[in-house]
């Protein structure tokens, strides 16, 4: 729409989701004026949102018009990763990734890896046509699992799928234990509803081994050390028993295995679950007797206390609890980790996604899968037998894995292989994209349609376009479907527009298309109280406290701990977890220039009696370092970190650090007990000042 078209108005108002990898996927009414987006607001109606947006996507214009934003096709000019780039013409750079792929894909499409994440969440910009085009290729299958596959696992296998409370219905709750989660930084519009129920008189635990923002504001904070919630929920499950505070008729019509879970849990009395945990019996106790005698109690479960070796186990255990107290009978009752699996008979995922493509190239086989979580030795990996051909391209979109994947030493030296052909589809000059030989520049969600779920909420929601692409950007989908017709696939669904896609994403009988059209969102038909007469999505229909063996979960330590590993722990005796810095959202929004100056610089909490023992003062520059490498930093003593933890806050850029790395740089590759995912947070350093001798060369 061009500003000379006599009827558009002068300003409009454009219907909108918010992108971003969060559960709180926001309504967004964008104010256009004149063809530039002016300002970008909350919807005051969708319940979820009511009209008040993060401080990040608040300032979505800023991103959207940064200077610095690619904006024409780029190539290579210097050495790999040198950032070297010379613009060139659409044309130039899709014929020659086209000729690129079809020359690798001739000897072999499992070469080429797609990678890409949740830079934009939505359902077509996403793996829409994305999905079309390398499911008709033959490449690698990627197996996404960085954030949140093990929880995803533990609840498929508790509760049959990714399902659980409204968000709303917690501000009628009389207890809830935000367990896992910094609310006020990662899921903000959750943490309205919780301000509501402590208002009405509820009481707010947090159970977390840093003192968040969110812990201060809460009744009670439980620091336990990470990855030891499996042995904090047998704890209370062996209270619950004690006192009897279960419901006996909840668990006989609708638990599978309570007999062993129950043996299970005999085993761990509040003192042995204490010093697991590095917290006291009496919190174990107090806890227990607060969580089996108030109703309606609530667990606002999140991915936080999931990236560790033992976190499926931790994970089904906490899922558990609601079912033992039969706190399910009321909707503001049960647990939230994730909404998402309510959308599963909504999305029209066959018809978007196309996977039946992949017969065109493997017949009825399937080609090999990449663990996007492993990114770092797979791209280092030669052709083998089990391994399969070595990865000669990688197209990344939606996604920064030089900064965001584990052991980043690794993915670097990965993505800087000379004879590895990487196209990057961004906004900006990422880490990664630095890595490419052919950049293209990407709309932002304020360019293009897109179709939204959630997995924090339970409305479905539409993206139109405000404002015409800035500069020479494209969709991904249109950059794949431009790919696509280079590459000779004449299928018609490589011809389907953004907007028809976006429009059809959802089965109509379940996202009523006048709402979405109308208002921008539908909420999906679904009962209050989920599971008040039991109902899981298991194949018995009754939650399962046992797997397929007839065991019930235990503690799992994590790898990287003094119980599992004690030779390792005397040489780096403090445990590093990176969860998010509040005014970034994972790597994204580190090169807004307001948003990093709110941060400042990337800082390690320490506990001023950790620091004190390393001679350590706040504000000095700390190398941070274990086997894997080293990452610099500014010290931050602060009663944040309980001793013997240490918070690296994340993900900054590598090359807006203070020495080129982030805090990846120290997290490693072994993945959890269930859905084969990174455990980020499982993971012994040692810190001492910068200008210290170096006690250990890296050896990444
Ligand atoms: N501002 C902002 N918002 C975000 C994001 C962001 O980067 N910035 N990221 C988005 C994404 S991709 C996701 S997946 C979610 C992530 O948000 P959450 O699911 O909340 O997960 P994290 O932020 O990783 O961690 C949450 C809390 O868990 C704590 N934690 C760490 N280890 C453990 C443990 O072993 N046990 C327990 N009980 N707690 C532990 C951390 O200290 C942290 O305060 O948020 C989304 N929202
Ligand atoms: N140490 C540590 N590491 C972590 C975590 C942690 O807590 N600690 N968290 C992990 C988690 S939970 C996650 S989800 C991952 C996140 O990892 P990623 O999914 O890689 O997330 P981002 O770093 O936000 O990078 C997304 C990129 O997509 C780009 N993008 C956004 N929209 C579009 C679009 O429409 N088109 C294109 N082409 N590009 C777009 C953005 O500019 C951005 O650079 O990181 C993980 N890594
Ligand atoms: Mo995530």
């Amino acid at each position: 729409m061009t500003p000379l078209e006599p009827d558009v108005p002068a300003t409009k108002i454009v219907r909108g989701a918010c992108p971003h990898d969060c559960p709180d996927t926001c309504a967004l009414q964008v104010t256009v004026r004149g063809g530039i987006a002016i300002k970008v607001q909350g919807d005051p109606d969708h319940p979820p949102t009511h009209g008040a947006l993060c401080t990040k996507v608040s300032r979505y214009t800023e991103r959207s018009y940064d200077p610095a934003r690619v904006l024409t096709p780029l190539r290579r000019t210097g050495p790999k990763g040198s950032g070297q780039f010379a613009p060139c013409s659409w044309d130039e750079a899709l014929d020659e990734i086209a000729t690129r792929l079809a020359a690798i894909a001739a000897r072999d499409p499992q070469a080429v890896l797609p990678y890409s994440y949740a830079g934009t969440m939505g359902l077509v910009q996403g793996d829409g046509m994305a999905a079309r085009f390398f499911y008709r290729l033959g490449a690698s299958l990627l197996d996404r699992t960085i954030c949140a596959s093990a929880g995803g696992a533990a609840l498929a296998a508790t509760y049959g799928g990714k399902i659980g409370m409204h968000t709303e219905f917690f501000a009628e709750s009389r207890l809830i234990l935000i367990w896992g989660s910094n609310s006020i930084t990662s899921n903000l519009h959750f943490w309205t509803f919780a301000q509501q129920a402590k208002r009405a008189g509820a009481k707010l635990i947090c159970i977390d081994p840093r003192k968040t923002e969110t812990a201060e504001k809460c009744h009670q904070h439980i620091a336990l050390m990470p990855g030891t919630d499996a042995a904090l929920a047998l704890g209370l499950m062996h209270e619950l028993i004690t006192h009897d505070w279960l419901d006996h008729d909840y668990i006989a019509r609708h638990v599978e295995g309570w007999p062993a879970l129950r043996e299970r849990a005999l085993q761990w009395p509040p003192e042995r679950a204490a010093a697991v945990c590095g917290i006291t019996a009496e919190e174990v106790r107090q806890l227990a007797r607060d969580y089996g005698s108030t109703q309606p109690a609530a667990i606002r479960l999140n991915y936080g206390m999931q990236r560790v070796h033992g976190a499926g186990s931790a994970v089904r255990l906490v899922a558990l609890l609601p079912c033992l107290t039969g706190a399910w009978r009321h909707r503001a009752g049960g647990l939230l980790l994730s909404a998402s699996g309510w959308f599963a008979p909504a999305r029209r995922d066959a018809w978007l996604q196309r996977p039946d493509l992949l017969s065109v190239v493997h017949g009825s086989g399937r080609p090999r899968t990449i663990n996007m979580s492993t990114i770092g030795d797979d791209l280092n990996r030669e052709s083998s037998p089990a391994f399969g051909p070595k990865i000669e391209a990688v197209i990344v979109y939606n996604s920064n894995p030089v900064a965001v994947a584990p052991h980043s030493g690794r993915v670097a030296q990965g993505f800087r292989r000379e004879d590895l052909f990487t196209v990057v589809l961004e906004h900006f000059m990422t880490d990664t994209a630095d890595h490419a030989d052919i950049v293209l520049p990407a709309t932002t969600q304020l360019e293009h349609w897109d179709a939204h779920t959630s997995y924090g909420h339970t409305y479905a929601l539409l993206n139109e376009p405000a404002i015409a692409p800035v500069g020479q950007a494209l969709s991904n989908a249109e950059i794949f479907r431009r790919l696509a017709a280079r590459m000779g696939f004449d299928e018609p669904c490589f011809r389907d527009s953004d907007e028809a896609m976006a429009r059809a994403a959802f089965q109509p009988e379940q996202v009523d298309p006048q709402a979405l059209a109308a208002q921008g969102w539908a909420r999906l038909k679904l009962p209050d109280a989920p599971f008040a007469e039991g109902g899981f999505a298991t194949p018995s229909g009754k939650a399962q406290a046992v797997d397929e063996r007839g065991q019930a979960p235990d503690h799992v330590p994590n790898y990287e701990c003094a119980a599992a590993a004690p030779e390792l722990a005397q040489r780096y005796p403090l445990a590093m977890i990176s969860p998010p810095a509040r005014h970034f959202l994972n790597s994204t929004f580190v090169n807004v220039p307001s948003l990093r100056a709110a941060e400042k610089e990337p800082r390690l909490e320490i506990h001023p009696q950790d620091a004190g023992a390393r001679g350590i003062a706040s504000g000095d520059t700390v190398r941070v370092f274990n086997d894997r490498g080293s990452y610099v930093c500014r010290a931050d003593l602060s009663a944040r970190a309980r001793p013997g933890v240490v918070n690296g806050l994340g993900i900054w850029w590598r090359k807006l650090g203070l020495n080129g790395t982030n805090v990846n740089e120290l997290t490693h590759q072994r993945l959890t007990d269930m859905g084969r995912a990174p455990s980020f947070y499982d993971c012994l350093v040692e810190v001492e000042r910068a200008d210290a001798a170096p006690a250990t060369r890296a050896t990444s």
